[in-house]
């Protein structure tokens, strides 16, 4: 087992039933005039996530351990996308419709891709999803289980809606959660840190948080 040092208190994991998810490291969510964007959000704060996620990933593939990627996106149709979502809000563009990177939040536009510095390698496992929860009508439980995994290592965007609510599924299944704190950004910074205590509260409820350098140490004092 694997000890890091985390809060609420110290996460150990098995090297051989870790996987690493990366949450929706999308143009859409990242870049100007994504579905992040139209919604009247400060892009800018995602920045801060790119580096931290990208050296997660390279620590996990220099290991060989396992790396799932999600995307959020809807079927060209918009037959996975219920009207509830769609018209939620007072957007510039609503899904489907034409942007800069092509429609927002379509399956196979270039919005839609993981931005270059997080964008999947061959092997890694790449699972597309019309909610906010990976685990919500995508196989991403029943890959999990073929695999025997135990524990999720987390990064990615945006810290209070489709990590927490990715999180808080895999909690309910029984799998233990750790979130790099600098690897998850939220375009609410007091979102992002609330966030942060709600999932180690109570003794670690939802799950754990910790540093990227106490990750980094953690793996460093196994070579
Ligand atoms: C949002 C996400 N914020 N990936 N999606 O709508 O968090």
């Amino acid at each position: 087992m694997i000890p890091v040092n985390a809060q609420p208190f110290e996460f150990r994991f098995d090297p051989d039933s870790v996987v690493l998810i990366v949450i929706d490291m999308q143009r859409d969510f990242i870049e100007p005039g994504g579905f992040g964007e139209t919604l009247g959000n400060d892009i800018s704060h995602m920045q801060r996530a790119i580096g931290p996620t990208a050296e997660l990933l390279k620590l996990f593939r220099e290991r060989g351990w396992p790396v799932v990627h999600t995307r959020e996106n809807h079927a060209g149709d918009l037959s996975d996308c219920p009207p509830a979502k769609r018209e939620r809000g007072n957007p510039t563009l609503r899904i489907g419709d034409d942007g800069p990177m092509g429609r927002i939040l379509i399956r196979g536009e270039p919005g839609a891709e993981i931005i270059a510095d997080c964008a999947a390698i061959e092997g890694e496992t790449v699972i597309d999803k019309p909610g906010k929860g990976a685990f919500y009508a995508t196989p991403l439980g029943d890959l999990l289980a073929e695999r025997g995994t135990k524990s999720l290592v987390f990064a990615g965007v945006t810290t209070e809606v489709c990590v927490q609510t990715t999180i808080r599924e895999a909690n309910d299944r029984g799998f233990e959660c750790l979130l790099i704190e600098e690897a998850t950004e939220s375009y609410f910074p007091e979102f992002k840190a609330a966030t942060l205590d709600m999932i180690r509260a109570q003794g670690g409820i939802v799950g754990w948080t910790a540093p990227l350098a106490s990750f980094r140490a953690a793996l460093e004092n196994e070579t």
